[in-house]
């Protein structure tokens, strides 16, 4: 059976683009179709200045949400990262298999540490190694497919060239996993900047919808959300990048085709509306079901406690053979 594995960071709280280009697939298809497992990939969240007390909240939450959106227990493993310490543990040896300067390279890196500089922030080395963590997690499984939006792809790639190089020079050990995209909805643009995505841990939250904003809060932000130049609306993502990101968002709710649906509309203010109602009628359940699981936590822990478990028992022997193949000892 296809091994799928992917993750959420819990440096903020999860918006309509962690939705719309990752969650709604875990649950609607990827959980149905494979042996998949979900995990909120908590360190990965320090690699940035964080509070701890906002992480392990945040944790809670994304864990929350993901069973809101509806991850089942039954059908998928749902788990954090920290409770499994073979992250960590292989983590090191592919740190010892990649190189310096292929880090260096990642998109992602160069953003979020220009970002820290720029804030007066020194740069964690846990963000420059972040995606051979991100490596780890998805090798230690076995994984065939990473279901990511457009901004992880660079770190997939990566991942498939670790376990790569460390299968010819150590021995087959590692399946080399591929990424899958979503067809809509790969990457949902911030509101009040159509040309960054959206993304949970900026600061400026105006063009931010988060799943579990208020209807009115909802509402509020995407009717003001930026609008291009010109009255016409049309699927433009260069030109009219704000138009294009809400028809991406609009058919990424509906169903349908952003192009074709641009032809329905003959008014910036009517697409907003309908894009509005259309994100609050997706989001309604969630926040619903959010609302019943949070009341109830012991019922969440116990899910991750059983998730971890069964995640450590599908690492180990994978992890055990990765330390066996680069030539460490094993305890007697
Ligand atoms: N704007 C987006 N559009 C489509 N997909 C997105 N994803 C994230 N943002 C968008 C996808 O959501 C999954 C989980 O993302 P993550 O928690 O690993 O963090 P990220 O990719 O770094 O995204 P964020 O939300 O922007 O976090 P920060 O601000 O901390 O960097 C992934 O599959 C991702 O592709």
């Amino acid at each position: 059976m296809t091994r799928i594995f992917s993750g959420v960071k819990p440096t903020g709280h999860l918006t309509l683009g962690n939705y719309l280009g990752a969650v709604r697939r875990w649950a609607q298809a990827d959980q149905h179709r494979a042996d998949a497992l979900f995990c909120v990939v908590d360190l990965h969240a320090l690699t940035v200045e964080h509070d701890p007390a906002r992480v392990r909240r945040l944790s809670r939450q994304a864990a929350t949400l993901l069973l809101a959106a509806g991850l089942d227990p039954a059908l998928c493993t749902v788990f954090v990262q920290s409770h499994v310490d073979e992250h960590a543990r292989l983590s090191y040896v592919l740190e010892c298999t990649a190189t310096d300067g292929e880090l260096r390279r990642m998109i992602q890196y160069k953003e979020k540490s220009m970002r820290a500089r720029a804030a007066g922030e020194s740069v964690r080395l846990s963000l420059l190694t972040y995606p051979v963590l991100m490596a780890a997690d998805i090798l230690a499984y076995g994984t065939d497919e990473v279901p990511v939006g457009d901004d992880q792809t660079q770190h997939v790639e990566l991942t498939r060239d670790l376990a790569v190089r460390f299968n010819q020079r150590y021995g087959h050990t590692f399946t080399v996993p591929r990424a899958t995209r979503p067809e809509v909805a790969a990457r949902i643009m911030d509101l009040q900047d159509p040309t960054s995505k959206m993304g949970k841990s900026h600061a400026a939250t105006a063009g931010i919808v988060y799943l579990l904003d208020e209807p009115e809060v909802v509402r509020k932000k995407i009717m003001r959300a930026v609008a291009d130049s010109g009255v016409e609306v049309e699927y433009d993502r260069v030109e009219k990048p704000g138009v294009a990101n809400l028809l991406d968002v609009l058919a990424a709710c509906e169903g349908g085709d952003p192009v074709e649906l641009a032809g329905a509309y003959d008014s910036y203010g009517a697409l907003k509306k309908d894009t509005a109602e259309a994100v609050v009628e997706l989001l309604r359940p969630v926040r619903e079901r959010h609302a019943e699981l949070a009341a109830d936590p012991g019922h969440v822990d116990q899910v991750l406690r059983e998730g971890a478990e069964r995640a450590r028992g599908l690492a180990r022997p994978t992890v055990d053979a990765a330390y066996r193949a680069i030539g460490l000892l094993p305890p007697g």
